[in-house]
């Protein structure tokens, strides 16, 4: 562990960590029932386009959420974007800022516009308040995104949607296994989405999933997503290709079944983390209700800059230089984005808690590749660090005026 300031990378140590320490390295699960899987997929012959392990999944990911169907994808993206097109959403569509931007990109593929409502900047969630405000006769849905696990007001969400007769959909890429008021997420709005790539609590390498209630939206995204066909050679809506192959399915039930082991390694990692974060001022843990379900996927801290005595950005270039990946989730958020930057110049006048929050995240390796020594070495990084200021911005402008091909990159 670094004994000292001049221990730090950033003022002329060795790196902490040899290997890049990266947030979202993927739960792997049982290898040896992965390949007992992919040996038995191997025998079968049958590698997608509905075989049984895709099958298998949608059962247990309905039961153990709770909801009528679950209707299995390639990548949450394109689950978001047949979800969105069997919705039949058109004109405008409400969305959080703050999020990754394949939430805005289903919508804007399709010609919809993702209209971007600010958030609470505790919960980081949509602001109910702020959804109410950006309501148009053109509006024809909300999308409220779950992030980080946490729920979204899903009953003032749901309440608005009812009284303006608008679609409620869920992005929940990342709540897999988390819940709202004691059901589990999954069985709200018109329908809910599920991310099961590499990066998330359960993940298929690549997948993605629907979750509804709904028999005839069942029924539709499941044409959607196998190009619209209804019999052999009888075609009934347009579709796509959002099936999922059963590789992934094989990778989504393995890393299913050890849910409960990732779930207590992610809720060990976040224990130390707020353990060791609690001494270092300006630096906080995002906490997690106690009285729901989650998964502790994400150990995020906010930085206090003016407590901290650094900036997010400038604790990033710290780790960095450690060879601790941090990521800046979701700087600098959609509406900075492209094509949205353009198309709504003004919209961070707007969005004054996502610009704020969006500047002051940042995203701390965790999961089961990740151990107690690593986090210790990591905070004790961030307390070096904070606790000499002056010296580390300092040595930070100074690497600025170097440059790129010149710095000594860890
Ligand atoms: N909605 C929300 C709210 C989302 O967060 C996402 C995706 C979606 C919708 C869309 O879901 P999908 O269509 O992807 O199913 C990553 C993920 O690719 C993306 O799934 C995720 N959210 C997003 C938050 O993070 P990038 O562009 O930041 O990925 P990348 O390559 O920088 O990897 C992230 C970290 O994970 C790195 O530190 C490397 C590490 N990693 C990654 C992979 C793939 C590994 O260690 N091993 C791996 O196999 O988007």
């Amino acid at each position: 562990m670094k004994a000292d300031k001049s221990a730090l990378s950033i003022l002329g140590g060795p790196p902490a960590f040899a290997e890049p320490l990266h947030v979202g390295r993927p739960n792997v699960g049982d290898r040896s029932r992965l390949l007992q899987r992919i040996e038995a997929m191997l025998d079968r012959r049958w590698l997608s386009n509905q075989g049984p392990l895709v099958s298998e999944f949608e059962e247990r990911i309905a039961a153990y959420v709770g909801a009528k169907h679950c209707i299995a994808m390639c990548n949450a993206t394109v689950a978001l974007e047949i979800a969105i097109r069997a919705l039949g959403l058109t004109g405008e569509v409400i969305v959080p800022a703050f999020t990754f931007i394949a939430t805005a990109h289903a919508l804007q593929w399709q010609e919809i516009t993702p209209v971007f409502c600010d958030i609470d900047p505790n919960t980081h969630t949509l602001d109910p308040e702020w959804v109410r405000r950006m309501i148009t006769p053109r509006t024809s849905g909300i999308i409220g995104v779950h992030v980080w696990g946490r729920a979204c007001p899903i009953d003032a969400l749901t309440e608005i949607a009812d009284e303006n007769g608008l679609s409620l959909l869920f992005d929940a890429a990342h709540a897999f296994g988390a819940s709202y008021r004691g059901r589990m997420i999954g069985g709200f709005g018109a329908a809910e989405v599920f991310s099961f790539h590499a990066t998330k609590f359960i993940n298929c390498g690549e997948g993605g999933a629907v979750v509804t209630n709904d028999d005839c939206l069942a029924e539709k995204m499941r044409l959607m997503r196998n190009f619209g066909f209804s019999g052999l050679d009888q075609v009934t809506y347009i579709g796509t290709n959002g099936k999922m192959p059963e590789l992934s399915a094989a990778m989504g039930l393995t890393t299913f079944e050890s849910r409960d082991e990732f779930v207590a390694t992610n809720e060990r990692n976040y224990r130390a983390y707020a353990a060791e974060l609690a001494s270092i001022p300006g630096l906080s843990l995002i906490t997690y209700d106690p009285a729901e379900r989650c998964n502790f996927q994400y150990a995020l801290v906010e930085v206090d800059a003016a407590a901290a005595g650094l900036s997010r950005d400038e604790l990033a270039d710290v780790l960095w230089a450690e060879n601790v990946r941090a990521r800046r989730y979701f700087y600098p958020g959609c509406h900075r984005m492209e094509p949205y930057a353009s198309l709504f110049p003004h919209a961070s006048l707007v969005l004054r808690a996502t610009e704020a929050v969006a500047g002051r995240v940042l995203l701390l390796p965790t999961g089961t590749a990740v151990g107690l020594d690593e986090i210790r070495e990591i905070c004790q990084i961030l307390r070096l660090a904070t606790g000499s200021a002056g010296d580390v911005r300092r040595a930070l402008e100074s690497r600025r005026q170097v440059p790129v091909e010149r710095r000594k990159v860890a």
